[in-house]
């Protein structure tokens, strides 16, 4: 049975989904510390803070747990409000899972990096899978101090855990919470309720990104490879996009003409800055066999396509 951790947030309700269709529903255990939502009400469901350990393990002697997708984490731009509090839930939250896996020897454990872990000396362009990383946001050391320990417990205790260095994820199902990206997100919503959108990040802002299909068939992809091609045990880079917000409302005026956006850069235009325009995700090619299914105008066809019914527009 797999436990998805943060099933109601942005990534996590569409891949349990994709998980479901996986392995059938009922082998899917949804978890997260709110209600459950209408987009995982097929699925049973445990509230779970991932903070607290003796629920981690009852849930999964409950269920005969044998993979874990933990997702549940404190965001760039939101972890920046609370910065003691985003990295006691980041930090407790991946030890409290990589010590389960230990201890219940699961099969594997799925979680998710992003860019965040480089900083402003990092190289910009082709950002290579290993190089320097000065994060500079709570989110962004808590995720590269993640990697470490993900490392660590899986050379020292065996322990198979997978992850990703996500870029900005875009989809139309669930709404993103907390991050720097999610002007991406928001626009199609704009454009389509012909409303006027106003973007937190200023024009010429370059930031790598990905479709959320692609997103999901990824991490899919990297838990379903065989252990032995899975030679990178911190995390990943992967790339699909990078795009400037200028750019992406380009792709959308093709659909919606009418879209005028302007620029009101706000406190996240700083985190933004200290992220890389592109990322080398060739590692991940070469390991796995990734390759990103959309280009920007493939995934603005599809959202502008599906967004107005999907909400009942
Ligand atoms: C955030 N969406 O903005 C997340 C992601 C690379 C960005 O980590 O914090």
């Amino acid at each position: 049975k797999v436990l998805v951790i943060g099933a109601c947030g942005q990534l996590g309700s569409e891949l349990t989904h994709e998980l479901g269709k996986l392995f059938g529903n009922e082998q899917v255990i949804a978890s997260d510390i709110s209600q459950p939502n209408k987009a995982i009400e097929a699925f049973t469901f445990e509230r779970l803070d991932v903070m607290n350990r003796e629920l981690i393990d009852t849930i999964i002697k409950k269920h005969g747990i044998t993979q874990i997708y933990h997702l549940a984490a404190i965001l760039s731009a939101k972890g920046e409000e609370n910065p003691q509090w985003a990295w006691n839930l980041n930090m407790t939250g991946l030890l409290n899972i990589l010590e389960a896996a230990k201890d219940h020897k699961l099969n594997k454990i799925y979680w998710p990096s992003s860019i965040a872990v480089f900083g402003p000396t990092t190289p910009r362009v082709d950002t290579p899978q290993h190089t320097v990383m000065d994060p500079n946001t709570v989110y962004g050391i808590s995720k590269l101090a993640g990697e470490r320990w993900c490392e660590y417990y899986h050379n020292k205790y065996g322990v198979d855990v997978r992850s990703l260095r996500y870029p900005g994820l875009i989809g139309y199902k669930s709404l993103p919470g907390g991050g720097t990206t999610d002007y991406a997100v928001d626009i199609y919503h704009k454009a389509i309720a012909g409303e006027d959108f106003t973007c937190f990040l200023s024009e010429e802002t370059v930031l790598p990104m990905m479709y959320m299909p692609d997103a999901i068939k990824a991490t899919i992809d990297l838990m379903e490879a065989p252990a032995e091609k899975v030679k990178v045990r911190s995390s990943y880079n992967v790339a699909a996009l990078s795009f400037t917000p200028v750019e992406l409302a380009n792709s959308i005026k093709r659909r919606y003409p009418d879209l005028k956006m302007d620029f009101a850069p706000d406190f996240r235009q700083k985190i933004a800055d200290s992220w890389p325009d592109s990322i080398d995700d060739s590692e991940a090619r070469k390991d796995w066999g990734w390759q990103e299914s959309y280009d920007i105008d493939q995934m603005s066809d599809d959202i502008l396509e599906n967004l107005p019914k999907y909400f009942g527009k």
